[in-house]
């Protein structure tokens, strides 16, 4: 019997996103039931960060070659299996978790194993990458992965594959789970319907990764999709999409084709779909549970400086009521810090967050992504506080540490600010009316509320050891 090639498919924890703050990291003084709670807390997030699979390689995973045999390792929950005899493993490496990538890519390597490397920090930052790995794949693999797993089953594996126009994605690529372990996930049920977005927000790289044209999938294809997942996995839907709503004619006959399913599901949708009843109507009937939607900034002059266009700060508060109301929980997520900001926003933000009743925010500072247009814009000002060339360094995670240097506001006054405004927003007492309060799935707005609580606490830690670094120096 001909043995296949054994390809590993690894996903890594990241230093950063989900997983909090810095302090998560170590020891943070707490001391009694407080430090017991923070241990609990703290491995719970590194080892879920929501336990989601990924869907990137889910998609790869699914395409099949002959005399190849593919397996997911999601080193959240398992360390890597070093014993098996793999042919190759492929890693997906995102900015966050580049600097694990590649020490795990150079152990390896070193015991002979070839390497590859894809994801958004390949295609992003090649040159980072080329040194730790035998072959990068750049840009979207659908179509790549393919090409590459037959080279391998001909021992003719190339150094790089790219393509210069990205996938069809009206081509139809059944999404298989054969490879994951579900019972480790929250859900399973992962959908991605279109690719590429329209809009250039400074923070954002979605437009350089995918392009500024959506590309969107077959509605049948997506339908039977929905069809074939629900069969095994009754659990919710996630639509990754960045933006569910962006060609509302698209989004209107997906959903309603969708409603005898009577699936639930969450997604990331603009604040517009509180002026478009139809689909607002649809999404409520078709099982939308919650939806996050990207509020960055109330200061028009914030919006502007940011490119943040989409949607206008004057119309942000009456959508999210027409949401609310339909039933809908909305998970609200601001940048403050921004350009136009002054020490008058955080007032402000308390105020929208109250006449709204959003049901969970989400306070973030400004994570300057390397490759994004604020980064270059950042650092051509001077405005970085970290070495712009040490690109893994970077942390993205909610409100740790200060990455830059406000536009408006000095320093130290914005760390206390910003503490202050996080400590007002985020508190037992508010988790629990915002619990009360939403419109639906009320066990987990109140969970999310308490669990940022604890975590905004951990953040706090952290920038007030930068609050006394500054002021010491
Ligand atoms: C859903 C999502 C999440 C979810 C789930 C993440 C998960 N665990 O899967 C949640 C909410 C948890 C999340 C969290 C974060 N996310 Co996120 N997230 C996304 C989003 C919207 C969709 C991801 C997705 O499933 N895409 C669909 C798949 C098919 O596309 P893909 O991942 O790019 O994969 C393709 C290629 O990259 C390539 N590829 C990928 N891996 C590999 C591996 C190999 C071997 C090969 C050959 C190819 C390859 O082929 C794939 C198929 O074409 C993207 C934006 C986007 N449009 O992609 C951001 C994005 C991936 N997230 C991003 C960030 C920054 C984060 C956070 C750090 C945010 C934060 N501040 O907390 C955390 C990181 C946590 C973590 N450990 O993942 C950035 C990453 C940027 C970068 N340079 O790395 C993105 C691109 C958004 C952005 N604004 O730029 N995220
Ligand atoms: S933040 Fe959203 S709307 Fe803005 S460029 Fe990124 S994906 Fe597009």
């Amino acid at each position: 019997m001909v043995m296949k090639q054994q390809v590993a498919l690894v996903f890594l924890p990241s230093d950063s996103g989900v997983d909090g703050a810095r302090s998560l990291y170590g020891e943070n003084g707490a001391s009694g039931l407080t430090k017991w709670l923070d241990k609990g807390i703290r491995n719970l997030i590194k080892k879920t960060q929501f336990a989601i699979p990924p869907l990137s390689l889910m998609i790869l995973a699914s395409i099949e070659v002959a005399g190849v045999e593919q397996r997911i390792c999601d080193l959240r929950f398992e360390e890597f299996p070093f014993d098996h005899p793999w042919n190759l493993v492929g890693i997906s490496v995102q900015t966050g978790m580049a600097a694990r990538a590649f020490e795990l890519a150079d152990r390896l390597r070193h015991q002979g194993l070839p390497v590859v490397l894809g994801g958004p920090h390949v295609t992003m930052f090649p040159d980072s990458c080329r040194p730790h790995a035998d072959c990068l794949v750049h840009g979207e693999a659908d179509d790549l992965w393919e090409k590459l797993l037959l080279d391998l089953a001909a021992g003719a594996l190339q150094a790089e594959y790219r393509t210069t126009e990205p996938p069809d994605l009206q081509r139809h690529r059944p999404v298989s789970k054969s490879a994951l372990d579900s019972g480790r996930y929250f859900t399973t049920n992962l959908i991605q319907t279109g690719r590429g977005c329209p809009y250039q927000c400074d923070f954002c790289n979605v437009h350089v990764l995918n392009g500024r044209v959506l590309r969107q999938r077959r509605i049948a294809d997506l339908v039977d999709e929905v069809a074939l997942f629900s069969r095994d996995d009754r659990r919710i839907f996630f639509f990754v999409d960045d933006s569910i709503n962006a060609d509302p004619q698209f989004a209107q006959e997906l959903f309603s084709r969708l409603i005898p399913f009577g699936i639930r599901w969450f997604g990331q949708a603009t604040t517009t779909l509180g002026q478009q009843p139809l689909l607002l109507d649809t999404f409520a009937r078709s099982g939308c549970q919650a939806l996050l939607v990207g509020i960055e900034s109330i200061e028009t002059s914030s919006r502007n400086a940011h490119r943040k266009t989409q949607n206008r700060a004057e119309e942000l508060a009456g959508n999210i009521r027409a949401i609310r109301l339909r039933g809908i929980s909305l998970y609200g997520s601001f940048i403050y810090g921004l350009d136009g900001d002054t020490l008058d926003t955080p007032a402000a933000i308390l105020d929208f967050i109250a006449d709204t009743r959003l049901d969970v925010p989400g306070i973030n500072t400004l994570r300057p992504i390397p490759g994004t247009k604020v980064f270059e814009r950042l650092r051509e000002e001077g405005r970085l506080l970290f070495d712009p060339e040490e690109i893994t360094a970077f942390r993205y995670t909610f409100g740790q540490e200060m990455l830059y240097r406000p536009k408006n506001i000095p320093l130290p006054e914005f760390i206390e600010s910003y503490s202050e405004l996080t400590r007002k927003v985020f508190n037992v007492r508010n988790a629990i009316k915002r619990g009360i309060d939403a419109p639906g799935i009320k066990a987990a707005v109140l969970f999310f509320n308490l669990f940022y609580t604890h975590l905004y606490r951990l953040s706090r830690n952290d920038l007030s050891h930068q609050l006394e670094t500054l002021r010491n120096t």
